[in-house]
């Protein structure tokens, strides 16, 4: 059987050919190629802030150029309607061990003036940065329902309970609720904070606050403060800091209860010989403290659930009481001489960024612009 007669390829149209086909291919293969380069250049132009807003398009080069963003201005003076967060500690709970106690913490997204003339967007517990002090005894049941008023997830973690990470601690959706329950087991001064990831976007936006479980023993005091240490990182008007600022640990200010030097613009009043104790936490993220006062000793320093030393135990003097991040205590001590006492952090590159405060301890005359507590 002949076979019928074979087309010849030069009849077949030119689409059809072997020839055309194949540069019909390579050519689109280079435009593909061409624009999933185009693509990926503008992703990392571009880096994702973790969906809370953010500074966007940093160039890439210089870490320090990379974040502009805007100044605080540490020395600045705050605004007329600025008022100082009180330092005061909530008071020695007198209930009996066992007590529940039921708080509710709002997860809220809002603009804050952090810092002189800077309002930038901040995650939070209960509309502040840092959140609300909380305070029980050993033994005493928190009922805390935390509830997501904000556009993102967020969710709570206690370093004084001892939960499931999955359970308790796990992230709810904008409008939903969560009670996470336990029970004081073990005293100290602990952080909380957001766990959400990426948690350090959380906790360097403002999730962060403490709870203190008093000790069963705890001295009797003419005062009690709290000093929540953490880092500020700045953002453009309206929006959140970036996750890649905090990675690269730029932080703009380093400050006590939220905003830089507040007790310098408005003193902590106290007076001579008067027995003080200071609560202090190193919420972070990142940064470490050295917690000094200016001009006295500590004679009892309390850290991490145990006594370093303790007063009248014939124990030597504290000068500063070192916390890395998520670590608190107390230190106990008294002016001996009216005047004027500052606090720091002994780690002066932070103290220069904020981390600075001011006693006046007796009716001695404020710097200027100081208009006490
Ligand atoms: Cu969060």
């Amino acid at each position: 059987m002949h076979p019928g007669p074979q087309p010849n390829p030069s009849d077949r149209p030119p689409w059809d050919r072997a020839e055309f086909r194949f540069w019909v291919g390579a050519v689109s293969f280079v435009v593909i190629l061409a624009l999933a380069l185009a693509i990926v250049a503008v992703a990392v132009a571009q880096p994702d802030d973790g969906g809370g807003g953010g500074r966007r398009g940093a160039p890439a080069g210089s870490a320090v150029e990379a974040f502009p963003g805007e100044e605080i201005d540490v020395s600045g003076d705050p605004g007329s309607r600025f008022e100082a967060r009180d330092p005061d500690a909530p008071p020695v709970p007198g209930t009996p061990a066992g007590t529940v106690h039921q708080v509710t913490l709002e997860m809220t997204e809002e603009d804050l003036e952090i810092a002189p003339g800077l309002i930038q967007r901040m995650w939070t517990f209960g509309g502040t940065v840092p959140g609300p002090v909380l305070r029980g005894k050993l033994g005493d049941v928190f009922e805390v329902t935390i509830v997501n008023k904000g556009e993102i997830q967020h969710s709570i973690d206690f370093h004084a309970s001892k939960v499931a990470w999955n359970v308790e601690m796990r992230s709810i959706n904008p409008g939903e609720s969560l009670v996470y329950r336990f029970e004081a087991t073990q005293p100290g001064i602990y952080m909380y904070h957001c766990g959400t990831p990426p948690v350090l976007h959380h906790i360097g936006n403002g999730m962060y606050g403490a709870i203190i479980i008093d000790p069963p023993d705890l001295a009797p005091v003419d005062h009690e403060f709290v000093m929540v240490q953490s880092e500020l990182y700045s953002a453009p008007l309206g929006e959140v800091a970036s996750l890649e600022k905090m990675l690269a640990e730029q932080w703009d200010a380093v400050v006590f209860n939220g905003y830089p030097n507040q007790y310098v613009h408005r003193p902590i009043r106290v007076e001579p010989a008067q027995r003080i104790r200071i609560w202090v936490i190193d919420d972070g993220p990142s940064e470490n403290s050295a917690f000094h006062v200016i001009g006295t000793i500590f004679d009892t320093v309390y850290k991490e659930g145990g006594y370093r030393i303790r007063n009248g135990t014939g124990t030597g003097g504290s000068q500063a009481l070192d916390l890395q991040p998520s670590q608190g205590g107390f230190v106990e001590f008294s002016f001996a001489v009216p005047g004027l006492y500052p606090f720091v952090t002994h780690k002066f590159a932070s103290a220069a960024k904020g981390a600075v405060g001011m006693f006046q301890a007796g009716d001695v005359e404020l710097p200027g612009g100081s208009t006490g507590h």
